[in-house]
């Protein structure tokens, strides 16, 4: 069997997670929504249309960079055996694939958005016939216990600078559960976004056709559909900008007028001013030295670091040092 897919957590218990997320999101202040909540179907393939956009250099720079490293990379690991955290589309994924020549490999994704994992294991599968896809649908932050034990050499992959969605706390309890997937002769490969120009960064979130602004807003129509909520998409104004001394794009919704939301589940009302935001995205922004800060923290050695001639976006090659890092036990669910 060729493919498997596991779906961590049932759908009730998904609910009860996000129902907690939000009340937890929208009761303290500032009011916040977690970033993983834009990605139903509909926010897949919004964020798959940001890829494409002019302003949007983050994918094609990484790409770009996959497309020249990948065949010595894959000569030089070798690996059977690629996870892959917030996957997506597999789209970059696909070029260190087939850089490898063949070989006989096991692919796990990882990512919550099951319709965009199925579509592109379906698409995987169907290109490579040594392929084996073991898809966990999760969250990373709390399911990579499930990660089956490893088939051979391991390259981690964590592309598209999603681990600067999270913050600092996050990103180090998630990086020290890496490093426990990781033996010696394995390898994390990340990418992360440069800081940069502010202009280049702000127009990267402040599209002009406007897909961001419909990206951030589908949040609201996810947690409209899942928990019963009345938010009005429209009436809120997407706002990102780039909040220099934290180094990080911070994305907001600005109700527009006085907003009164109620969430059925939660038997909730909120009431929501146009001066109080809801922040739903950061998007943390690095350098050299943060990078390899971020990952020693995490008993991990960066090993080689690679950027375009601009100097926009990073892949940064990491491998474990002999010092394990505790990984914090994930919340249960
Ligand atoms: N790696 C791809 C996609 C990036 S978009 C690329 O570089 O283009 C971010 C992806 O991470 C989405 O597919 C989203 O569903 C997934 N994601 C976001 N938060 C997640 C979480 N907490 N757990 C698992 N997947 C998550
Ligand atoms: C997935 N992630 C790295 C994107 C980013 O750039 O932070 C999500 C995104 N948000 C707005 N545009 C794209």
């Amino acid at each position: 069997m060729r493919y498997r897919v596991e779906v961590h957590a049932d759908a009730h218990t998904r609910l009860k997670a996000m129902a907690e997320d939000v009340l937890r999101g929208l009761g303290t202040r500032p009011r916040s929504l977690p970033p993983k909540y834009f990605y139903d179907a509909a926010g897949s393939r919004l964020f798959d249309e940001i890829t494409r956009l002019p302003e949007y250099y983050l994918t094609r720079t990484e790409d770009a960079l996959l497309d020249r490293l990948a065949p010595a990379l894959m000569r030089a690991l070798e690996p059977r055996d690629v996870v892959e955290l917030g996957s997506g589309f597999s789209l970059k994924t696909r070029r260190l694939l087939e850089a490898r020549g063949g070989g006989a490999l096991r692919y796990t994704p990882v990512d919550v958005d099951e319709t965009t994992v199925a579509a592109s294991a379906e698409r995987l599968l169907a290109e490579d016939p040594a392929l084996q896809v073991h898809a966990i649908i999760g969250d990373f932050e709390r399911h990579l216990v499930h990660v089956p034990a490893p088939s051979g050499r391991r390259l981690v992959l964590f592309l598209g600078s999603t681990i600067g969605n999270l913050d600092a706390p996050a990103r180090q309890a998630l990086l020290a559960q890496v490093r426990s997937l990781l033996h010696r002769g394995d390898r994390l490969l990340v990418g992360v976004d440069l800081v940069k120009d502010v202009a280049v960064l702000e127009a990267a979130y402040n599209d002009a056709a406007g897909v961001t602004a419909a990206f951030n807003r589908n949040i609201l129509r996810v947690v409209n559909r899942s928990l019963g909520a009345d938010f009005q998409p429209e009436a809120f104004r997407h706002h990102a900008w780039y909040n220099a001394a934290e180094s990080r794009i911070e994305m907001h919704l600005v109700p527009e007028t006085r907003q009164t939301v109620h969430i059925r589940s939660l038997d909730l009302t909120v009431r929501l001013e146009p001066s109080e935001s809801i922040w739903t995205e950061s998007s943390y922004k690095f350098t050299r030295a943060s990078t390899r800060a971020m990952l020693a923290a995490a008993g991990l050695r960066l090993d080689a670091w690679h950027t375009d001639v601009d100097k926009r976006f990073a892949l940064a090659l990491a491998g474990p040092t002999s010092r394990a890092v505790a990984a914090r036990a994930p919340r249960a669910a």
